[in-house]
Parts: C-alpha cells; sequence; structure tokens
C-alpha cells in the first residue's frame, strides 16, 4: 500500500529538457535560496498525511514540529536521529524568501528552478503547486511569475520522496513484512541493488532568476576542427520563447550571437538561430596532459531582442562558456585527432555530513586533489554530477564520462516498458543539459545491468540510439559487467567500458593471477568487440591504518599490490598500433557511504583518499604512475613540437616536472 501513494501522486512530469544554468547577466538576475530552511518528515503509517492534510497551505510549523535543514544537502546525516538517517517516504521542506517590487512589470518573467531534488520532488508556491519532477540528478524548473507576491514575503514549500521502485532510476523494491509476526506491525524496507547509500533531500541550490519574456531558452553548440588545426567551426542554434504571448504568434525578434575569447575579445559575430562561426587559428579545448594550455574556453554571447524594441532591458543576452574541440573513435579514443589515454577515477558525490548536498569547498577539494593525482577524467559514478562540477570540469580540462541514474538494474522487471519511458526521459534531461560541456566526451546510459537477460540487448540498443540522436558528436556507451560471452547489448556501444575486480571479488587475495587473468579478459572484449576498451572500475577494499605485509586484503598494502599488477597489464595492453585498451578509472576515488551490509564496514573502502580526504598509501602509487603517463604525454608533443620548431613547450614541461 504505502509504494501506491507514489504512483498516485504521479500526474504531471514536467520535463527539464535545455534548461540553460542560470546565469546573471545585464538582462538577468539571480538570487539563491540555499539556506537553512524548515524540514520535517511525514511518520505516518502511509506517510501520506501532509496530502490529506494540505501541508503546504500553511506554515509547515502549524502542521506540527519542523526542525532546520541545511538546503543544499541530504538531511539523513544532519541529525542525531536515526529515524531521519533511515527515513522513507515524503518530507517537507519550507522557506520564506521576498520578491522584489522591481520584478514585477511588463518585460519580467521570474523562474523558480530546483538543481536537483532526490528523488520525487512536488512544490508548491503560496499554497500553489508550480512544479513535480520525478528523477533525483536533474534540474527542473518553472515559470512563476505569477505566482509571486511581489514586495512581499512568500512561502515555498517542496516535498520530497526518496522511494525507489522497480521502474525508478536507479531501482529499487519496498519490502513489506506484513503478516510475519516477528516483525513491529507495518514494518517495510528500501531495497536496491547499487552499493552507495540512498541519500536524499534537496541536493542543489534552489534559485530565482529573472528573464525578459522574450527570452533565450536553449542554445546548443558543437564544433569542426581541420586536421591541422589552423581552423575551426562552431556550429550554434539558439531557441528563443516569449512568455508574454504564449499561445499566440511569437513576437518578431532577432538574435544576435558573438563569440569572444578568453580575454573578452571579438572573434567573429552573426546573426539569425542557427548558424556558424568560422575562428581562424583557433585555441582548442584539451585535457590534462595534452597541451600547454588545458582548458581553453570561448565564450558564446547571445542577444535575443524584440524587433523594432532598443529598450536594453527587453534584450536577453546569455553567455555560455564553449570549448572547441572534436571526439572522434577509431581504434581508439580521440581528441582533436590525437589518441586520448583516459587515466581517471570513479567518482560519488558522497561527503561527511552533507551526503550528496553540493557543497564547494568539498568540490573545489575534490578538484585539487585531481590535479594532485594527475588524472586526466573521471565517470559521473552513477548519475548527473553537479552542474558546477561540469563548469569546474570544463575549465581545468577534466574529461568526463557523463552517466545516467541506472545504476542496479539487474532483474527482468527493470527492462520494461515502464522504465524504459522514464530513462529516455532522463537521457533527454541529461544530454540535453550537458551537450554544451567540452569536457564531456561520452555518455553513459547504465552502469552494471544484467545485459545478458534478452530484453536488454532491444532496451539499450533503445537508449544508446537515444543518445546518439540528441547529440550525434559523442559515443555513447553503458558500463557492463556481464561476461564477454553473454553480454547481449555491447554490440551498440561505441566504446566498450567493463567493469572487473581482479585480486578481490575474482581471486580474492591472490594477486598473483592479476596479470594473467586481466590481460585474457580485456584483451577477449577487444577481440570480439573490435572497439576500444575502458577498463572502467578495479580495485580492492583498503581500510585506512590496516597494515600487512606481506599484504592481506583491507589493508593499505593490499591495494598496493593489486595496482602494481594491474599497472603492468595495462601497460602491456594500451600501447601498440591497435592498443587494446583506451584506459583506466580506478575505483573508488574516497571511501563513500553505502546501505549498511555484511559486506561493508562503514561504507565501501576502495577509496584512495578516505572519505575525508586524506591520501591512503595507494594514492601516492596511482599518483606516481598518472603524473608519469601525463608527463610522459607532455613529452612526447614537446618532442613533436620542437621538430617544427617551436619551444615554448619546454617551459611547460619543466613547470610540471617542478610540481612532481
Ligand atoms: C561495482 C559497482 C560499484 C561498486 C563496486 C564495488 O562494480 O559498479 O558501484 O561500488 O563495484 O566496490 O563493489
Amino acid at each position: 500500500m504505502y509504494c501506491l501513494i507514489l504512483a498516485i501522486v504521479c500526474v504531471i512530469i514536467h520535463s527539464a529538457n535545455g534548461i540553460l544554468y542560470p546565469m546573471e547577466s545585464e538582462s538577468r538576475q539571480v538570487k539563491d535560496l540555499s539556506g537553512r530552511w524548515r524540514f520535517r518528515t511525514d511518520n505516518s503509517s502511509g506517510r501520506d498525511t501532509g496530502f490529506h492534510e494540505r501541508w503546504w497551505e500553511r506554515q509547515l510549523a502549524e502542521t506540527g514540529r519542523v526542525i532546520d535543514m541545511p538546503v543544499p544537502a541530504s538531511y539523513n546525516d544532519i541529525t542525531q536521529d536515526k529515524s531521519i538517517r533511515d527515513f522513507v517516504g515524503w518530507a517537507w521542506y519550507e522557506t520564506s524568501f521576498f520578491a522584489p517590487n522591481a520584478w514585477d512589470n511588463e518585460v519580467t518573467n521570474v523562474w523558480l528552478r530546483v538543481g536537483s531534488a532526490h528523488y520525487y520532488a512536488m512544490v508548491w508556491l503560496n499554497g500553489e503547486q508550480v512544479m513535480e519532477h520525478e528523477g533525483g540528478h536533474l534540474p527542473f524548473e518553472c515559470d512563476v511569475t505569477m505566482s509571486l507576491n511581489f514586495g512581499a514575503t512568500n512561502r515555498l514549500t517542496i516535498a520530497v520522496n526518496n522511494t525507489l521502485t522497480p521502474n525508478t532510476l536507479p531501482p529499487g523494491e519496498i519490502n513489506h513484512y506484513n503478516g510475519k509476526d516477528e516483525y513491529p506491525a507495518g514494518y517495510f524496507t528500501q531495497e536496491y541493488q547499487f552499493d552507495f547509500f540512498n541519500y536524499a533531500g534537496i541536493h542543489r541550490p534552489v534559485k530565482l532568476y529573472t528573464t525578459p519574456r522574450l527570452r533565450i531558452g536553449e542554445i546548443v553548440t558543437n564544433s569542426d576542427v581541420t586536421a591541422d588545426h589552423a581552423s575551426a567551426t562552431v556550429h550554434y542554434e539558439v531557441t528563443v520563447t516569449d512568455s508574454a504571448r504564449r499561445g499566440q504568434e511569437m513576437a518578431s525578434y532577432n538574435i544576435t550571437v558573438v563569440l569572444e575569447d578568453s580575454t573578452g575579445a571579438i572573434i567573429n559575430k552573426t546573426s539569425g538561430g542557427s548558424g556558424s562561426i568560422t575562428v581562424a587559428q583557433p585555441m582548442l579545448w584539451w585535457p590534462v596532459g595534452m597541451h600547454d594550455q588545458v582548458g581553453y574556453l570561448y565564450t558564446m554571447v547571445v542577444y535575443a531582442g524584440r524587433l523594432g524594441v532598443s529598450a536594453p532591458i527587453t534584450t536577453d543576452v546569455y553567455r555560455l562558456k564553449i570549448g572547441i574541440r572534436t571526439v572522434t573513435v577509431d581504434q581508439t579514443l580521440k581528441i582533436n585527432g590525437r589518441p586520448f589515454y583516459v587515466i581517471g577515477v570513479g567518482k560519488h558525490e558522497d561527503w561527511d555530513v552533507r551526503g550528496k548536498g553540493f557543497d564547494w569547498s568539498m568540490v573545489v577539494k575534490d578538484f585539487n586533489l585531481l590535479d594532485w593525482l594527475g588524472a586526466n577524467a573521471f565517470r559521473t559514478s552513477h548519475y548527473p554530477y553537479a552542474e558546477e562540477i561540469m563548469q569546474m570540469c570544463d575549465e581545468r580540462g577534466i574529461v568526463v564520462i557523463d552517466e545516467c541514474p541506472a545504476v542496479g538494474m539487474r532483474s527482468a522487471n527493470n527492462f520494461v516498458n515502464k522504465t524504459l519511458t522514464h530513462h529516455l526521459n532522463v537521457i533527454g534531461e541529461l544530454v540535453t543539459r550537458d551537450r554544451n560541456h567540452p569536457s564531456v566526451i561520452m555518455w553513459s546510459v547504465a552502469n552494471e545491468p544484467s545485459s545478458q537477460l534478452p530484453p536488454a540487448a532491444q532496451y539499450f540498443k533503445t537508449v544508446l540510439d537515444r543518445a546518439r540522436e540528441l547529440d550525434p558528436t559523442r559515443p555513447a556507451t553503458f558500463v557492463c559487467n556481464a561476461g564477454y560471452d553473454s553480454d547481449l547489448a555491447t554490440p551498440y556501444v561505441d566504446v566498450v567500458c567493463v567493469n572487473k575486480y581482479e585480486g578481490w571479488y575474482n581471486d580474492p587475495g591472490h594477486v598473483e593471477v592479476i596479470q594473467k587473468r586481466l590481460s585474457y579478459f580485456l584483451t577477449q572484449w577487444h577481440e570480439k568487440r573490435s572497439k576500444p576498451v575502458i577498463h572502467m572500475e578495479w580495485g580492492a577494499g583498503a581500510i585506512a591504518g590496516f597494515h600487512s605485509d606481506p599484504s592481506l586484503m583491507y589493508t593499505e598494502e593490499y591495494l598496493c599490490d593489486v595496482m602494481r599488477e594491474h599497472f603492468a597489464t595495462f601497460d602491456s595492453l594500451r600501447t601498440g598500433s591497435n592498443p587494446v585498451l583506451a584506459g583506466e578509472m580506478i575505483w573508488n576515488f574516497a571511501d563513500f557511504a553505502t546501505a549498511q551490509a555484511t559486506t561493508r564496514a562503514y561504507g565501501n573502502r576502495k577509496g584512495i583518499f578516505t572519505r575525508q580526504r586524506q591520501p591512503k598509501s595507494p594514492a601516492f602509487v596511482i599518483r606516481d604512475r598518472y603524473r608519469a603517463l601525463r608527463n610522459q604525454s607532455v613529452a612526447e608533443r614537446q618532442t613533436e613540437l620542437e621538430l617544427i620548431g617551436e619551444h615554448w613547450w619546454r617551459e611547460v614541461r619543466e613547470s610540471w616536472d617542478r610540481s612532481l
């Protein structure tokens, strides 16, 4: 009965396709509603009292006891209350804010945008329902101009439900223990088949922002680069919407697009809703290790205004950072036509206290650690990460494999039309949110589904095709752990991405067989599919402070031994004219919280950093390798450039050597 509540209220789904990140400009203001909100869980047996009593119609404090809750943050680890930590069902948030009179005019619209709320969210403004959204990791927004009290206080109520069902992404199941006399009456548990804690709450900032009524709705860009890198063409498409004339014919408008370099100097400009801009001698976007200028970004400034109206306020202006680069896959993965070898990490949005809540301190710290390691990539395992993280990847030259929250699809009842419809919707939201990021080089539509089950073949063909249809400029994949002889869905991927834990889940304790087994496994995949292979997850549990020599499982030394064996194999497979391997990603960047289980000692301990971001000894082993590989690719580039008489590269090399 409990699960039904979710089904009953799922009436309106607002797709977030193509919504731009809220940026300030001369035509747009942003007001961040982050801070201390009021909060309560609905502890009624059906978790439905909030709906029966219509809690959104009055102050939340009038409905019962409320507590302080930070936004953004997961609510689970904020209090000392175990029932909140493990709560399943509807949790209610409320805040108040002031809407300035200056926003109340003929030409301004006000939008309410939730960066993400896990998992299902309903939003009321001043007692009126304005939004509903399914899916815990992507933004949603709506026009709230008509629901706001201008020059007065406004009450914003958001209810979030973390219940996972066989058709949510990720999927889960509620187990009821009715009729089992040894359990308390009405007892139920949330079960799921993925290995991270199902943190819940409002995880990313909630913002209000203004736009002119005629506004830039969506911008899509991509670029072509000539083989000699001497010239590039930036293609764009701009969509404009006119809320003042909803349902009527659009006003006439014009669009101007200006491309600026990183100093703000104008490179070129053009007009029209779609078109191309040519850039001579472009500064290409390069990832870490491939150039002296990593993460070079241009700014595309888009102006959209009504024809015949010159007041600046009616012209919408949006500045989008873009990178000029290409991604191609032939025998190997290439960025700007050059082979790119992934040296990365699998990550999680997971931190002490705030759970999956966005926090600048933690985000910047993680980027500094990626730099310390010398890594050039990560995967947004196992769900889309915050937009601010994607922006930092663009700037820092960190390559991203951008993943859908489809993790734990282990049974046939996950591969049904209901899930597929939602999966396609999520792919749409993810691709349209992230396709302008140069750092994103590949879409991953799922992690470790049971792709050996017959329905998985058509299912994944459909979602992979959808990703490529929405974005024909990037490869698409899913991360496979079915066997090379049983998987049915990798024929449809562009790059084979596999997870395998030699020396851990396979032959635990036996590092001596790693090289032989790993080499056999990766070579089989390569031969079978004739596509580049990325070893997307490998590793071993290492509890910080556990030591033994000779090494034993769960000690830091054991993970170091596992690493050395993997590195020897990777080196033999990543070189040559037809290399088997296009990349390696250790699992995991840091220890992270999981559901409680006998196989997890206070979370997953495969991190090379602790959850508090302190290095375990394996972090130094990875760092030696990643920095050496990074410097090797720098050295190769240096030789190449010196041959054509360019010597500036030497300085870059020296500065990187100094940072070792
Ligand atoms: C995997 C999963 C990942 C787990 C990891 C592990 O294959 O993709 O989510 O955390 O194994 O440590 O078991």
